[in-house]
């Protein structure tokens, strides 16, 4: 099969999944053909069939507002036609599902037929795509779409919620974890680097916006280390930085906490972290915290969105109400009492990520992807 990829390149998990899917895709040998304004920060071209199209758009000085949109529906246009594309498959709703149907119907006038598939990951349904200004087109692309997937029920939930006019099916295809880029050892001398003296070494990587509410991890670690001797990393970059750092002083733990930034490939230093913390405002998947336990590490989180379908509460880690800063602290004080504790919550962890290995999700988008295709064949 030839398929079109659109999606950020960013470090956000929406891109992350694309890219992981694409790779995965090219290596059981579809041939993959990703779509974004500059290379996906986790792709390596080492397959043969990966390729890469970059959308560049004008900075013309009428455009207070360049037309990104258009000029991706453009370049839609393109690559399937010239890599005779079998299908598209965007991630994350905003603006990619109206440009793929804008292609779609540019190139139906040519006589070219080109189903899309929209996959939702979060954000584009709860927070942005939940303006105002957004819906209508956003019900539409998503009612047009060839099919539609939610990477967790409570994703589909707020779909059918948030756009109470959108009739599509919105299949749940969850998120994954490739299991085998997770064999880092954690080596007493690897942890040294950040936790000489032998403590607990806690963890939290994401973007840093406010949804991930990244004061309460300072707020949960300082209470925690009034307990027991830990360490705090933070992985990541973003817009709440500048709050961290003042909330780090006002703690006085500035001096165990470590900030790393972004972070192409987290896996190596997850593999030596006790505890990953996740208290979200909300979280349509948490792929970071499938991260984490696919590096054997248990998760302290909320329990808002889909985490509850991540996370098992008591089994992988804890979930909390939002903002129930005693109760995670608790929580991880709990998992982090003793070794005994902490190896079961980790060996739990791991065999939670083993149901979200690449193996079992990957035939979920292949059999959709030959669905889609078969039903397009038939009305031609
Ligand atoms: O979390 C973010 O702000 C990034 C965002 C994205 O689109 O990259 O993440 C969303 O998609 C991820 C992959 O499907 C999910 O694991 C995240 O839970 C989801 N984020 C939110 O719902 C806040």
């Amino acid at each position: 099969m030839k398929i079109g990829i659109v999606c950020y390149p960013t470090f956000g998990g929406s891109g992350v999944v694309a890219t992981e899917l694409g790779q995965a895709l090219a290596e059981k040998g579809h041939e993959v053909h990703f779509i974004s304004y500059s290379p996906p920060v986790r792709l390596d071209f080492l397959s043969g069939n990966i390729f890469y199209h970059e959308v560049s758009v004008s900075d013309y000085p009428l455009f207070e507002y360049p037309p990104y949109e258009l000029v991706l529906a453009s370049k839609l246009v393109d690559v399937v036609k010239y890599e005779k594309l079998d299908l598209l498959h965007v991630h994350y709703a905003i603006p990619h599902a109206s440009a793929a149907y804008m292609a779609k119907q540019i190139l139906a006038s040519q006589g070219i037929n080109i189903p899309f598939i929209t996959t939702l990951h979060g954000t584009d349904i709860t927070l942005v795509g939940k303006d105002p200004s957004f819906e209508p087109v956003i019900t539409f692309a998503i009612n047009q779409s060839d099919a539609v997937t939610a990477v967790s029920e409570s994703l589909k939930e707020d779909t059918y919620k948030n756009f109470p006019n959108v009739r599509k099916e919105v299949k749940v295809i969850p998120n994954f974890i490739r299991l085998d880029d997770y064999k880092f050892e954690s080596t007493t001398c690897k942890k040294k680097m950040y936790a000489p003296n032998g403590e607990r070494l806690l963890i939290h990587v994401s973007n840093f916006r406010k949804v991930k509410r990244v004061e309460d991890v300072l707020r949960v670690f300082d209470k925690v280390k009034k307990v027991i001797p830990s360490k705090l990393i933070l992985i990541g970059d973003g817009p709440e930085r500048g709050n961290i750092e003042k909330l780090c002083r006002e703690l006085d733990t500035c001096s165990d906490i470590k900030s790393l930034g972004k972070i192409v490939n987290p896996e190596p230093i997850l593999a030596i972290a006790d505890l990953f913390l996740l208290p979200s405002e909300t979280e349509s998947f948490g792929l970071a915290a499938l991260e984490a336990m696919a590096s054997k590490v248990p998760v302290i989180s909320t329990n808002s969105g889909g985490l509850p379908e991540v996370n098992v509460n008591g089994f992988s880690g804890y979930m909390s109400n939002v903002g129930d800063i005693e109760g995670m602290a608790k929580n991880a004080i709990h998992i982090l009492q003793n070794d005994d504790t902490l190896n079961q919550f980790k060996a739990n962890a791991y065999a939670q990520a083993e149901k979200f290995d690449i193996s079992k999700i990957l035939p979920m988008y292949e059999k959709l992807y030959a669905e889609v295709l078969e039903k397009n064949t038939v009305f031609k």
